[in-house]
């Protein structure tokens, strides 16, 4: 039995859920609230020692890690693969999927609480609290940019090397894409799957502005959204709380993103 410790809205939760879901799995989930510190116990700790989400369980085999999940769904389960055959696409899927796991993931966590999420943690909580809960994060270079995302907002020195990283790999994209339907080529995978919940948080933080001259991003989104497994993974699973407050605090900022990228 495939179980899955994940939260509605997160990112690398989403990837995973869009995995199983286009391999048509069956999995039991326990969903954990992230701003309550739900993964910072010593119990969860223990099972995934980065205090995140999401973990998998297969008949008690642990797993962490969402791009090891998911590459992991498709050993085990190999119907239904979401893996190119051609060994160059396959290489290429990893690229894209390692440069989430090399900065672009921390870059849209400081995107996400530096514009919105901070508002969450800080909610009934005095300064000393906020402080407190974010100590509890395991490893020291994500606490030290977490604190100051929290504290500073988009003022955080974190906040514009954030909005580059992604514009730079929103061109990365666009040219990938002129070229190829899917980020690896002809075939939907991983990659494609992988880079789905960042563009939902792009959105949803309304920066859309960043694709006005990327119509290949555009084009592609759409067709990602059409796919069953968008509506399974991702749709059914918003949490309605988080929607206007995205939007809301996403549009005040995004002046301050349009300076950052005409500078
Ligand atoms: N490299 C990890 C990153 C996981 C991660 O950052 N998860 C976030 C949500 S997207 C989380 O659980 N944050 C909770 C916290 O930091 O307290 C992965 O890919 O699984």
């Amino acid at each position: 039995m495939l179980e899955l410790y994940h939260n509605d809205m997160s990112t690398c939760a989403q990837k995973v859920r869009l995995t199983l879901a286009e391999k048509g799995l069956d999995w039991e989930g326990h969903h954990m609230n992230l701003r309550a510190g739900d993964t910072r116990t010593p119990e969860y700790i223990k099972m995934n020692p980065g205090a995140v989400v999401p973990t998998l369980v297969d008949n008690g085999t642990i797993i962490c890690e969402s791009t090891v999940i998911i590459e992991y769904l498709d050993d085990a389960y190999p119907e239904l693969s979401v893996r190119p055959k051609d060994p160059i696409e396959r290489a290429r899927m990893r690229d894209w999927t390692k440069q989430l796991d090399e900065g672009l993931h921390a870059a849209v966590g400081t995107i996400s609480n530096g514009v919105a999420f901070r508002y969450q943690t800080m909610d009934g909580r005095s300064e000393e609290e906020v402080i407190a809960h974010i100590n509890k994060i395991p490893q020291q270079a994500k606490r030290d940019r977490i604190m100051e995302v929290t504290l500073k907002g988009v003022e955080a020195s974190y906040f514009e090397p954030a909005i580059r990283r992604w514009d730079k790999l929103f061109s990365d994209m666009e040219e990938s894409l002129s070229e190829n339907i899917w980020l690896t080529g002809d075939e939907y995978s991983l990659a494609d799957i992988a880079y789905t919940p960042y563009l939902t948080r792009m959105d949803h933080v309304k920066f859309m502005g960043l694709f006005d001259n990327r119509p290949h991003i555009m084009d592609w989104y759409e067709r990602i959204k059409a796919r069953p497994n968008y509506a399974i993974g991702i749709g059914e699973w918003i949490n309605e709380k988080y929607i206007p407050l995205m939007a809301e605090k996403g549009d005040e900022v995004w002046p301050r993103v349009k300076a950052i990228l005409a500078a």
